[in-house]
């Protein structure tokens, strides 16, 4: 009896200190390594992240009136990515006005498309400026008057 039991508690032993050590290098590898990776921002060409070229867009007078249809002005803007995917809009206009993405866009570099939660309202001569870092179609509205829309378009670079 004591023969085995000795055995047993031997083997018992062995597999609590296997356990103890995979749970540690899992933890391990789940802090230092997933984690990190997981959290990591994508690494993107310098040209995407600082383009050359701005692409402009105005808040025009008297675009907080819901008669008015001109407001953002080009009402469709476009750029390409790693030329002139950063767009810049000017309120021109005597009122506060707002660029806030539709469908809530998250830009893994530049945050949130909406400037209430970047500068808050674009106040009258002031600017807002988003780098978009992925091609697409990006709708947009002034939240305080939602009648203006606007759509920026971002068109992958040309080689
Ligand atoms: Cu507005």
């Amino acid at each position: 009896m004591e023969k085995g039991s000795v055995l047993e508690n031997h083997t018992a032993g062995i597999s609590i200190i296997a356990f103890v050590i995979a749970v540690g290098i899992s933890l391990g590898y789940y802090q230092f390594i997933y984690v990190p990776q997981a959290n990591q921002k994508p690494v993107l060409p310098p040209e995407v992240v600082n383009p050359p070229q701005t692409t402009h867009v105005r808040i025009v007078p008297g675009a907080s009136s819901p008669s008015q249809t001109i407001n953002f002005v080009p009402k469709q803007a476009q750029g390409i990515l790693g030329v002139s995917n950063r767009v810049v809009w000017t309120n021109t206009d005597s009122v506060p006005h707002s660029v806030t993405s539709d469908d809530g866009y998250n830009d893994l570099i530049s945050g949130p498309f909406n400037s209430i939660q970047h500068i808050g309202l674009i106040p009258p001569g002031q600017k807002f400026t988003f780098v978009f870092t992925v091609d697409g179609i990006y709708s947009y509205h002034c939240e305080p008057h939602p009648w203006m829309q606007g759509k920026v378009t971002i068109a992958k670079e040309k080689f």
